[in-house]
C-alpha cells in the first residue's frame, strides 16, 4: 500500500513543474511520501481553500508551495492552514524572480511562510527543509538526513582535495 504523503507540494501553474523536479527528488532520496497538485492561487482562489482542508485531513504535516511573479500562493496557503508552510519563489518573469521572491518573504507578522531561494536551489532546498521538520519526530528520516549531511560534506573535501586534482600536482621528487 502506498503511504499518505506527509507532505504536499503545490505550484500555480504547470509551467512550474520542471523547477519543481529537484525537490521532488529530495523528498524522494529520503523516503518522504509526497503528493504534487497544480492550483493557482489567483485563478482557483476556491479550490486551493479546499485542497488546503482537504490534504490536511488526509494527514499531511507540510504544505510546499511554489510560484512566480506576483507568489501569492504560499501566503494564501499559509493563511488556511496551521501546518509550516515552505515557499518557493520561481523565477521566469521580467523581474528573474524578485518579485516572487519579495512576494514570498515579506509576509505580515503571524501569517509565516518560509521563504526559500529563487527557482531549482530553492526547491531542493523546500524538500531538505520539509525533511528535517519531519526528521524530529521520525527517526528514519533523522537517520537519512545525517547521512545526506555526511555525504554531502565528504563529497566536498574530495572536491578541495589537491590531491584529488591532476592540474595542481607537482611533478613530485
Ligand atoms: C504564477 O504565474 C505561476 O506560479 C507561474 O509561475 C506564473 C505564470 O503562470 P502561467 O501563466 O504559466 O500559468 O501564478
Amino acid at each position: 500500500m502506498t503511504p499518505a504523503p506527509k507532505v504536499a507540494v503545490v505550484c500555480g501553474s504547470r509551467s512550474d513543474l520542471p523547477t519543481l523536479s529537484g525537490c521532488f527528488g529530495v523528498l524522494d532520496s529520503y523516503g518522504v511520501a509526497w503528493e504534487a497538485s497544480v492550483i493557482s492561487a489567483h485563478r482557483q482562489p476556491e479550490a486551493l481553500a479546499r485542497y488546503v482542508g482537504e490534504a490536511e485531513r488526509a494527514g499531511v504535516s507540510i504544505f510546499i508551495a511554489a510560484a512566480g511573479l506576483a507568489a501569492h500562493l504560499p501566503g494564501v496557503m499559509a493563511s488556511l492552514t496551521s501546518r509550516p508552510v515552505i515557499g518557493v519563489p520561481l523565477d521566469g518573469g521580467a523581474l528573474g524572480g524578485a518579485d516572487a521572491l519579495y512576494s514570498v518573504v515579506q509576509m505580515p507578522p503571524g501569517v509565516p511562510v518560509a521563504a526559500v531561494a529563487i527557482g531549482s536551489a530553492g526547491a531542493k532546498n523546500a524538500g531538505h527543509l520539509a525533511a528535517r521538520i519531519l526528521a524530529l519526530a521520525d527517526p528514519a528520516i533523522a537517520a537519512r538526513v545525517d547521512g545526506f549531511r555526511t555525504e554531502q560534506a565528504t563529497r566536498a573535501e574530495a572536491r578541495i582535495d589537491p590531491r584529488a586534482d591532476p592540474a595542481s600536482q607537482g611533478s613530485g621528487s
